[in-house]
């Protein structure tokens, strides 16, 4: 598929945000800024970014418990990002949600999520909400290798399938749910041949090549727009951090050293970097200035998160859901 220079660099730019975003995470939760939970997404940047890059501004997303790059890819707002992971009032959530919890309606975002396979029913009820309106959009619902063990995600894509729902299941297979490999977890190895027991579309794709992902989420999400249903794509990838931060320690009991340095070599960043240069689509120059560009959006986000203040103690139960 030939992709316009444009797009190309745009998926460049979304990768390498997330990465640096991350990255920044990963240092304020080592130095303690960051409270709560925080499962970080370094190493699956391809699948968030070459599935949103197919979807409109006005389609829809579920996430997960590891959903930065999710909302990154979908256009979400680093510096309400950056003040909800640092518990501040203008954050997301005005600092009361955290990591697990951010969401941004007006751009299709439904939310992160803590509970497994959560977004999938509410993925389904977006795309029924979708079809009942009689609208073109389409939902893309991510979650992992872990969350297709649900029933969740078997009753989701029953229903999906039976209504013939306009939603794109993404199932990113980075092999681990926490600590415990998918092959003993998983009655078969490649998830998405699980379409067949709900007559759908679906196939597999190399999560680390954002091209590859792109390609498969601009068929799938051009079906669903036509009516013809859900899909599920499966993308093999792994993340490079512990489940959550903090368990590096623990890390090598689960899975090998020489496991993790193979697939940081396969990172889908440089390999995308690579074909950009080979392909003249732009120069090393031109990625010099995307990484500044990047490091001074990321600055200005981390500047706003800091000057804003904590929540006020007697605000603790505005803007909560909650029984008098
Ligand atoms: C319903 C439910 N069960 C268990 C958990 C605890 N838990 C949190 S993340 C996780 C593993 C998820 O694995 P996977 O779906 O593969 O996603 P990944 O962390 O690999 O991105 C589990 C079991 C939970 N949050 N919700
Ligand atoms: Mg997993």
């Amino acid at each position: 598929m030939q992709l316009n220079n444009e797009l190309m660099i745009q998926m460049y730019r979304t990768m390498l945000l997330i990465r640096r975003f991350e990255e920044k995470a990963m240092e304020l939760k080592a130095r303690q800024i960051i409270p709560g939970l925080l499962h970080l997404y370094i190493g699956e940047e391809a699948v968030a970014t070459g599935m949103c890059a197919a979807l409109r501004r006005d389609d829809y997303i579920s996430s997960t418990h590891r959903g930065h790059g999710h909302c990154i890819a979908k256009g979400g707002d680093i510096s309400l990002m950056m003040a909800e992971l640092l518990g501040r009032e203008k954050g997301y959530c005005r600092g009361k949600g955290g990591s697990m919890h951010i969401a941004d309606i007006d751009l299709g975002i439904l939310g992160a999520n803590g509970v497994v396979a959560a977004g999938m029913p509410i993925s389904g009820g977006a795309a029924l909400s979708i079809k009942m309106r009689g609208k073109d959009q389409v939902v893309a619902c991510f979650f992992g290798d872990g969350g297709s063990n649900q029933g969740a995600f078997h009753e989701s894509l029953n229903m999906a399938a039976l209504w013939k729902l306009p939603v794109i299941y993404v199932c990113e297979n980075n092999q681990y749910a926490i600590s415990v490999a998918q092959s003993r977890s998983c009655s078969i190895r490649d998830i998405y041949l699980r379409k067949d027991a709900y007559g759908i579309e679906g196939c597999m794709v190399d999560g680390n090549d954002v091209l590859a992902v792109y390609q498969a989420a601009k068929e799938t999400v051009d079906r669903a727009r036509r009516g013809e249903g859900p899909t599920l794509i499966e993308c093999k990838t792994y993340r490079w951090r512990g489940h959550y931060e903090g368990e590096a320690d623990r890390t090598y009991t689960y899975r090998t050293k020489q496991e993790i340095e193979g697939w940081i070599d396969r990172c889908p960043i440089k390999r995308f970097q690579k074909v950009l240069l080979d392909q003249g689509v732009v120069s090393q120059v031109g990625i010099n200035q995307i990484e500044q560009e990047i490091q001074s959006d990321l600055q200005k986000a981390m500047e706003f998160a800091q000057n804003c203040p904590f929540p006020e103690p007697q605000d603790a139960l505005k803007d909560l859901y909650y029984e008098e």
